[in-house]
């Protein structure tokens, strides 16, 4: 049987085209944060999701992997399956073990199955805070998935936006687990990146050593948006001040990531070619480079990798 999903009234697509980037990718470079969507007739969007996307497969993932330079995926757990991680894991185990997998789970969840995404290539889940996503867990079911992967060496990927950190500030630090924050934990980049606002967020960075940060989604924080068709060479310039005090001050615990296939964009999809060029913007030398693109998330995902 095959099932058709009618997609969310508004819903960008992946852009077909990317650019060649101009940046090249050091050797062996990982794209640290992105997603699979079904193809829903194969893998059907979850009952209790906010959105349907369009379909974006992991052939569609792996094409877009090689295009832009780059080698290994790093995939997560997309909201709108829900809990069920078919797509995800179906992804890791076609890509020969160059992607690794974040997923969700639900508390209750058996060491059996652990073992399974644990085997597929998962290494870590993904606790969501963002409201208009989710719904939000209560903490004590958190903590008894934060036992459930422990002994698997797993570690917890954390959404919020900026404006939550505040609530959190406690919670997640008491987490045993390593803390990886997506997208810079949403600043808001009109603000100043040396004012209180970003500073809070930095401050909980510094809390532990173990809490790393993905520099990922320019184009879903930036206010001026992409490069001007006037000839502009920064890309997403906005975001670039956050960005770069984040790598410069964690060089050793920072990841990057496309976030293909861009869920819930309004305002335009971004070419992923620009995306890898706001790559140098952030991550100036060749040593920051390295450390961002390869060391950090070989390190994170793939730690037996001579
Ligand atoms: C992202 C951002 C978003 C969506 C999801 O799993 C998801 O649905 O992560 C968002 O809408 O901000 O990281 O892809």
């Amino acid at each position: 049987m095959t099932t058709s999903f009618e997609k969310t009234p508004g819903w960008l697509d992946w852009h077909p085209a990317p650019s060649r980037p101009r940046f090249r990718m050091p050797e062996g470079a990982v794209d640290a944060h992105c997603h699979v969507f079904g193809p829903g007739a194969e893998f059907p969007y979850a009952p209790e999701r906010k959105y349907t996307p369009c379909d974006a497969s992991k052939e569609r993932l792996f094409a877009l992997r090689d295009r832009l330079g780059l080698t290994r995926n790093v995939v997560v757990q997309a909201t709108c399956h829900g809990a069920d991680n078919s797509a995800m894991a179906d992804a890791l185990r076609a890509s020969g073990g160059l992607a690794r997998g974040v997923a969700t789970v639900r508390p209750g969840i058996t060491d059996a199955e652990v073992r399974e995404l644990h085997d597929a290539g998962v290494r870590g889940v993904r606790f969501n805070f963002v409201r208009r996503l989710v719904d939000t867990a209560p903490r004590r079911d958190l903590w008894d998935v934060v036992e459930r992967i422990a002994p698997y060496g797993w570690h917890v990927v954390v959404y919020f936006e900026a404006a939550d950190l505040a609530g959190l500030r406690d919670f997640l630090p008491s987490l045993p687990l390593p803390l990886v924050v997506d997208h810079m934990g949403r600043p808001d980049v009109t603000r100043d990146p040396h004012g209180p606002e970003f500073e809070a967020f930095l401050d909980f960075m510094r809390a532990r050593p173990d809490i790393w940060c993905k520099v990922t989604c320019p184009e879903r924080l930036s206010v001026t948006g992409p490069p001007a068709l006037d000839g502009e060479q920064n890309p997403y310039r906005d975001v670039v001040p956050f960005a770069r005090r984040v790598v410069e001050e964690f060089p050793d615990r920072v990841l990057w990531g496309t976030d293909w296939p861009h869920p819930n964009l309004t305002g335009h999809m971004p070419d992923d070619g620009l995306l890898v060029d706001f790559v140098p913007h952030i991550a100036p030398t060749a040593l920051l480079q390295r450390k961002l693109l390869v060391d950090n998330p070989m390190r994170l995902y793939w730690p037996d990798a001579g």
